[in-house]
């Protein structure tokens, strides 16, 4: 798809990708399919606890910003956020205990799947309350400013948040104040079980950016190198003092929106779309036109992947329960 731009001012130089980026950005689409497929097999066999948002369809965007963030970046999402996690290097068995409820989990077994948290790497939070977080991230993007060491706030959240007030409260804030903050709208198409023409006004969410005169850029989600492009853009123009973007990846989630929604709401033609443009299946057709890949190395990543995240998760269930009397909720929180 044809990327569109609004308000952008001259582009910024960004550092191309060498074939090992390439083969980063591929490995960790697989780790995040991957893992959540064994949070999903997890799930069916009662191991976790609350329900969880699975993000497969979305690859791309998780593992393309991700690639662009620096170590001492805020990164906040939603729910929806477990690919965001490991694109930050989140360690997988801390993850899985977390779903899991166990004591070694990344919040101690208290927050799991929708509160999946890692604030030493950056990660200030999944907020379960839709435009919650982006207030929030503008919060940090202050922060970052007044530090004034070039970091940046980047907050995801879906097409849904964006009809929320916080939404566009947030927006408004941080392009007066011109913040470093890239606001990464994931648009899926869907807001729970509600299609977005019975909710918003258009499709093309980019369009909300014009109201606050911030720079803008629409990318096929589902295609990783462009995500990487236009997110390394964005960032190298907050990182320079330039303000804040507006990132819209147009991308499909695979699954319901949660473990008990079989998604039956959607046009089968429509999901058999997106599921021809898989990013994953995306990806590996482009890498191996490009000659870095073969079907077998890429089954072969595949199946690491597969072993690694079944390690993970079966060491992560063998861990002990917290003691619910002694746990302490505010060191887990602000440790
Ligand atoms: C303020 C608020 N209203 C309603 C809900 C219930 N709810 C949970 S997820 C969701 C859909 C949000 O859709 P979107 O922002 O597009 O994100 P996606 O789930 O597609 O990633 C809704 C309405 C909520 N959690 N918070
Ligand atoms: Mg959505």
């Amino acid at each position: 798809m044809k990327a569109k731009t609004t308000t952008r001012t001259a582009k910024t130089k960004v550092k191309p990708l060498t074939d090992k980026d390439r083969l980063a950005l591929f490995r960790m689409m697989v780790r995040i399919r991957e893992f959540e497929e064994e949070v999903q097999r997890s799930y069916l066999e009662g191991l976790v606890h609350g329900t969880t948002h699975l993000c497969q369809g979305q690859e791309a965007v998780a593992a393309g910003t991700g690639f662009v963030f620096r170590d001492d970046d805020y990164v906040g999402y939603t729910y929806r956020g477990h690919g965001h996690c490991l694109a930050r290097g989140m360690d997988e068995e801390g993850a899985f205990a977390e779903l899991f409820g166990r004591t070694t989990g990344v919040c101690g077994g208290v927050g799991g799947s929708m509160h999946l948290t890692d604030i030493d790497k950056g990660l200030i939070g999944a907020f379960g309350i839709v435009g919650g977080g982006l207030p929030v991230s503008v919060g940090a993007g202050v922060t970052a400013q007044m530090n004034g060491r070039g970091q940046l706030s980047a907050t995801f959240f879906g097409d849904g948040a964006t009809n929320i007030g916080a939404f566009h409260e947030a927006m408004n804030i941080a392009q007066v104040w011109k913040l470093p903050v890239l606001f990464i709208c994931e648009n899926n198409l869907y807001g729970e079980f509600t299609r977005i023409n019975h909710s918003t006004p258009y499709e093309d969410l980019i369009r909300r950016a014009e109201g606050y005169a911030m720079n803008a850029v629409q990318v096929d989600g589902n295609d990783v190198e462009a995500v990487y492009a236009a997110t390394a853009e964005a960032a190298a123009r907050a990182r320079a003092g330039e303000g804040p973007s507006f990132i819209e990846c147009m991308t499909y989630r695979h699954r319901g929106h949660s473990r008990t929604d079989p998604a039956k709401y959607r046009d089968p033609k429509e999901v058999e779309a997106w599921l021809a443009r898989d990013p994953l299946k995306l990806y590996e057709a482009a890498l191996i036109k490009r000659k870095l890949l073969t079907r077998e190395k890429a089954e072969a990543i595949i199946a690491e992947e597969r072993a690694r995240q079944r390690a993970a998760s079966e060491r992560a269930a063998a861990a002990p329960w917290p003691d619910t009397d002694t746990i302490d909720y505010a060191a887990l929180t602000f440790a």
